[in-house]
């Protein structure tokens, strides 16, 4: 039988201010597990702090909210765990880029089979709007009337110089590109990671819809972009940032570099997933209370 959507939500409403980009951005994630035939029962979500991570209670998946930053490094626990499960990372800028940047590193280098989705609105939305690496020299911020005076980091050559093996930009006010971004990032065997352009219009007033139609370039209208090539993703990017555009589709894509899980010599050849093993150890008398 098909899956509806209503099977994806709790009962619990949203309360994102209204024309958030956090609505279109788990609505995308939803569609695409309908359209991949993977049901909430099969879907495993870890939800970060953060206005992105107060959607955790109205996603009906399995899930785990954790401590801020930490939304990467449960997403890894569940999948190592047990890789019966489509495992997703729901994260913020602030939490993926300040206190969880170790984690987006180690994730792509053991390339987990996982899709982290980085709801990037250039600021640390729920305490109020502070500047957060993403945001731009200048921009002027709630505590910051005369603008954020650090200078510009360039946060997608950053990731691209990881080698991740899938990545892609994505812009919150298209969730039909997303959805189908999410579906090719939920296919790929491996560490796939997406920085989503996320609306907010209580503290990102400027980044409003239609200054993203005017500077959204997407990647397949450009004639023959080829994203299995490291040489041209990095290209597209350096473009991106002297025309001050934003190119969304998949950046980059590597299909040749194993799964850890694929690399494990102690797993080679196990089929059993380590929540199963666990179940064949009987732990009651190492948890008996003894005051001897
Ligand atoms: C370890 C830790 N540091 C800081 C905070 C305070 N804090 C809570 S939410 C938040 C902002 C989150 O920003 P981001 O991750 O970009 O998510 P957004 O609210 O923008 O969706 C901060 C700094 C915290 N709860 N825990
Ligand atoms: S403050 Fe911004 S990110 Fe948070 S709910 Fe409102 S619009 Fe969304
Ligand atoms: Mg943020």
């Amino acid at each position: 039988m098909a899956l509806d959507i209503k099977e994806y939500n709790t009962t619990v409403q949203p309360t994102w201010c209204a024309g958030c980009g956090n609505f279109a951005i788990h609505v995308a994630l939803k569609k695409s597990l309908i359209e991949l035939n993977i049901s909430p029962s099969e879907t495993f979500i870890s939800f970060d702090i953060g206005c992105n991570g107060n959607g955790a209670d109205t996603v009906g998946t399995y899930g785990f909210k954790g401590l801020h930053g930490r939304s990467i490094a449960l997403a890894t626990g569940a999948h190592l765990a047990n890789r019966k499960f489509t495992v997703f990372a729901d994260i913020g800028d602030g939490g993926c880029f300040h206190e969880g940047v170790d984690h987006l590193i180690n994730a792509i280098k053991s390339n987990y089979d996982m899709t982290i989705l980085i709801h990037n609105n250039q600021n640390f939305a729920l305490t109020t709007g502070q500047a957060t690496v993403t945001t731009p020299k200048g921009k002027k911020m709630y505590a910051q009337p005369h603008g954020s005076p650090e200078r510009n980091l360039d946060i997608d050559n950053f990731i691209l110089n990881l080698h991740p093996t899938f990545f892609a930009k994505a812009y919150s006010g298209d969730p039909i590109q997303l959805t189908e971004i999410i579906k090719e990032a939920v296919k790929h065997k491996g560490c796939s990671v997406i920085n989503i352009s996320q609306s907010c219009p209580t503290y990102n007033k400027e980044m409003t819809p239609q200054w993203f139609n005017e500077n959204i370039l997407k990647t397949n209208t450009i004639t023959e972009y080829d994203n299995q090539s490291f040489d041209q993703a990095k290209e597209l990017l350096n473009t991106a940032n002297t025309t001050k555009k934003i190119y969304t589709g998949i950046i980059y894509q590597d299909t040749t570099i194993p799964t850890f899980y694929d690399n494990l010599e102690s797993r080679k050849g196990i089929l059993s997933e380590l929540t199963e093993e666990v179940k064949e150890y009987n732990i009651k008398n190492l948890l008996k209370y003894t005051n001897s």
